[in-house]
């Protein structure tokens, strides 16, 4: 039997182009949100909307937005599409850019099969799902979901110090839109599963029918500077021991509780950050996640507790603020069949799934009925270079997203 397909050639090339933008004399791919790479990120995905002859809007907070609408539809709550294209540091070129050059495949797809949806199609891009400039992640499709107020998001202060409001300004991607402005009977988000269990198990197809909570947290520990040589051990306020004793702590609490939390320190700073002096102060990250919203408070208040005991024995004062925090999601039963039915349908093997990694459908499952379709990681790395997806499965993945998109447009 054949089926329809999405032309392979233009999705990878585009892939690969886009993918190219942002890179710096060592290679290394970065395109952090607000930044003049971001901006020459968007440029592209913009030029290539166009040249779809889709609507491109921009909203308040910078997202893209292109939309497939005709006379007889645009009455119509959109099925909407997309994920990100901002990236992490020296990042890989499929995570969020896969799933938004997909979405807009689908649609010229659709369109050049001559096909007329019952209701518009939306790509979007959502503004700063990464959050490693600017805190949270998945801000963007937060402030589009009602979830966190614009003038909060557009003051959001980024790790140097800019101001996240005025970077969409300056770099042109200030829209003139409210949020939300389109509320989508529907959002699907095609992404790579940035994880090992695909590949793995041998799926080609992963249907996402829950997302972990997140909690990220920044730690600030200020102890005594003091000479590396002469303070005797039990003399010191070593703020970087005590920082030290945090990550130990969460991988240990964790061993023994024997849940599927993760816990990562991936940000840390010493002062004076000097080879012979004791640092003075460790200001860190913690990323704590859990698809069990009751295991990550527990996980939390385990932290909390840890760190008023070593601020007492190591002499040492401790300050926490938190930068993002968002339950678990469960996805809409109904897509995630319908995932299943296109995958089998098309003879491609599929599981249900968690999805480990935070995405903009998090956010957009407040307002929709949401569910995602994850592709296979190669030895499942992600927020890597070495990040890849076989094209075939990049392929597949897209075609079961036009199916599933089909199925929803048609009548
Ligand atoms: O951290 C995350 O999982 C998301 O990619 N920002
Ligand atoms: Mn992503
Ligand atoms: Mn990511
Ligand atoms: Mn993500």
């Amino acid at each position: 039997m054949s089926f329809p397909s999405i032309d392979a050639a233009r999705l990878i090339g585009r892939i690969r182009e886009l993918g190219e933008i942002g890179r710096d004399a060592e290679g290394r791919l970065t395109r952090l949100a607000g930044s003049d790479n971001d901006k020459a990120g968007r440029n592209r995905l913009v030029a290539w909307i166009e040249a779809a002859g889709l609507d491109v809007a921009v909203d308040q907070i910078g997202n893209i937005f292109g939309i497939w609408r005709s006379e007889e539809n645009s009455g119509e709550a959109p099925i909407m599409l997309g994920s990100h294209i901002d990236t992490v540091i020296n990042a890989g070129i499929y995570d969020g850019c896969y799933g938004v050059l997909a979405a807009l495949e689908v649609i010229e797809t659709l369109k050049d099969r001559g096909v007329t949806p019952a209701r518009p199609i939306v790509v979007a891009a959502f503004t700063n799902e990464e959050g490693v400039r600017f805190a949270p992640d998945m801000l963007g499709s937060l402030v589009y979901a009602g979830g966190l107020p614009l003038d909060a998001a557009l003051a959001t202060i980024g790790t140097d110090g800019s101001s996240l409001g005025e970077e969409l300004e300056r770099i042109g991607y200030a829209g003139n839109i409210e949020p939300g402005f389109l509320k989508p009977h529907a959002y699907v988000e095609l992404h790579i599963e940035q994880g090992p269990v695909l590949q793995r198990e041998g799926f080609s197809i992963g249907a996402v029918e829950n997302l972990q909570g997140i909690s990220w947290q920044r730690v600030t520990i200020d102890g005594v500077a003091n000479h590396a040589g002469t303070t005797p051990m039990a003399m010191r306020s070593d703020a970087g021991l005590a920082a030290a004793r945090v990550g130990l702590f969460l991988r240990e609490h964790i061993a023994r509780s024997n849940a599927p939390s993760v816990a990562t320190i991936g940000t840390m700073r010493f002062e004076p950050d000097a080879i012979n002096v004791i640092p003075s102060r460790a200001a860190f990250t913690v990323d704590l996640r859990d698809p069990d919203e009751d295991r990550l408070q527990a996980l939390e208040a385990a932290l909390a507790d840890f760190l008023v005991r070593i601020g007492a024995e190591e002499g040492v004062t401790i300050s926490v603020e938190r930068l993002a925090r968002f339950q678990p999601v469960a996805f809409d039963q109904g897509i995630v069949a319908a995932v299943e039915a296109s995958a089998k349908a098309r003879g491609l093997k599929s599981r249900r799934m968690t999805s480990g990694a935070g995405h903009d459908a998090q956010m957009i499952a407040r307002i929709a009925p949401t569910a995602m379709i994850f592709v296979p990681s190669r030895d499942g790395i992600s927020h890597n270079p070495r990040e890849h997806t076989e094209p075939d499965d990049l392929v597949a993945g897209a075609n079961v997203l036009l199916d599933v998109v089909e199925r929803m447009v048609s009548g």
